[in-house]
């Protein structure tokens, strides 16, 4: 019902952009010109499958076919993280493709509108936040949102109007509510490798809350300043970093990353006046990513005032999480077990699309076994094997929502 050869195809031809031969890594950032060649492949894979295309005013891009009161939204993202993997996000792009193509050439009758989507800048890897397309659908993003910058002070406004985008039309982006969206994606973890299973059912997916803080102490010589009489951002900073860690190892399955730092001025033999470094934390409960983050400031805030340095912080972004609609995970469960496989639920502690398209409508999420559970990461690895068995899933699931 599928063609697997050509899910192959385009996300070889896909992951020609943005490839980096030196780290194997793909590098296709929002509101490039890497992002917009990933964006012309799609558009043309789109209208092959005879979908009609457009671009909504945050630059999402949407395939659509059919008719009917209802709306059915299968899509993910094609930009990566620095140095990403070739599957994360582009995969369920891709599929989804493939199974608008197929129900095109099976002559499936069905009287709903299919909708395909290529969310803009899910990843946050260019403005420090992340999932702009799929908030501004939500209806969540806003003008203050575009005024972000990258490491070139260019802001997402800027960036949008350099393609022809209008930031003073964001909230056109907004969609009613509609009968499901449902998303295909690498698991990125370990389980379903773990359990020897190809594919999984998302229950639910951990929120991501994303903090900025910057440590201020004193810039001086490294040489002429005894030990005794320094404030030091840097281990300041490390001190509350490795203290980060310490706590969150205390509260699993949650978790806590410090992924980016900045040392100013960082030279050999100065003193760092000033450090900016994030934190991710996530958890599934929306409380105890509140009570996690009181508790990280309070120890960054002693640990600061001890070493008589000044603490400040800002929220990059904060993302409730979400659960999988009970029916789409039922819906799901049904196509895997037709092809004899148990239907095995796990939570998602990596963000998608899916958590802002649940506020606009019943949520599913399949999860495709990843190699060795690597992500976020030139290793990344899906076999075409498994990517035929979830391509498929999603096949008979999405029939199984249209023809209701
Ligand atoms: O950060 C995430 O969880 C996703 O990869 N954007
Ligand atoms: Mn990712
Ligand atoms: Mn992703």
């Amino acid at each position: 019902m599928i063609q697997i050869e050509r899910v192959s195809k385009r996300l070889n031809e896909v992951n020609r952009i943005g490839f980096d031969a030196e780290t194997g890594g793909l590098n296709r950032f929002s509101f490039t010109k890497e992002e917009q060649q990933a964006i012309d492949l799609v558009t043309q894979y789109m209208q092959q499958a005879g979908m009609s295309v457009s671009i909504d005013a945050i630059g999402n891009v949407i395939g659509q076919m059919g008719q009917g009161e209802e709306t059915i939204m299968l899509g993910s993202h094609i930009d990566t993280v620095p140095d990403g993997g070739r599957f994360d996000g582009l995969l369920g792009v891709i599929s989804a493709i493939e199974v608008a193509q197929s129900l095109s050439e099976n002559q499936v009758a069905f009287n709903k509108v299919l909708k395909v989507v290529a969310f803009k800048d899910e990843e946050g890897t260019r403005f420090g936040f992340g999932l702009i397309g799929s908030k501004a659908m939500a209806g969540l993003l806003t003008e203050e949102h575009l005024q972000m910058t990258d490491a070139d002070g260019v802001s997402i406004a800027e960036a949008m109007q350099s393609f022809d985008l209008s930031p003073a039309r964001i909230k056109e982006a907004e969609i009613q509510p509609i009968a499901a969206y449902l998303e295909l994606h690498i698991e990125q973890g370990k389980v379903l490798e773990s359990a020897g299973l190809p594919v999984g059912i998302v229950t639910g997916i951990a929120g991501p809350l994303w903090l900025e803080l910057t440590i201020e102490g004193l810039r001086e010589h490294a040489g002429a300043t005894p030990m005794d009489m320094r404030q030091d951002a840097l281990t300041g900073a490390s001190e509350i970093i490795v203290e980060i860690e310490k706590m969150m190892q205390q509260h699993m399955p949650a978790v806590a990353t410090v992924g980016k730092l900045h040392v100013e001025p960082n030279g050999v033999n100065v003193i760092p006046g000033k450090v900016v470094f994030t934190i991710d934390l996530r958890d599934i409960d929306e409380q105890l990513i509140a009570k996690y983050e009181q508790n990280i400031l309070q120890m960054a805030q002693t640990i600061a005032d001890r070493r008589q340095l000044k603490l400040t912080y800002r929220e990059l972004q904060r993302v409730k999480p979400a659960q999988a609609d009970p029916a789409i995970q039922q819906c799901l469960a049904a196509q895997i077990e037709k092809r004899d496989m148990p239907a095995h639920y796990l939570v998602s502690g990596a963000g998608h699309d899916a958590m802002f398209l649940a506020q606009k409508a019943p949520m599913g999420m399949l999860f495709v076994r990843s190699k060795d559970g690597i992500s976020h990461n030139p290793l990344e690895y899906t076999s075409l094997e498994d990517i035929e068995i979830a391509t498929h899933i999603l096949y008979d699931t999405t029939v199984a929502l249209l023809t209701k």
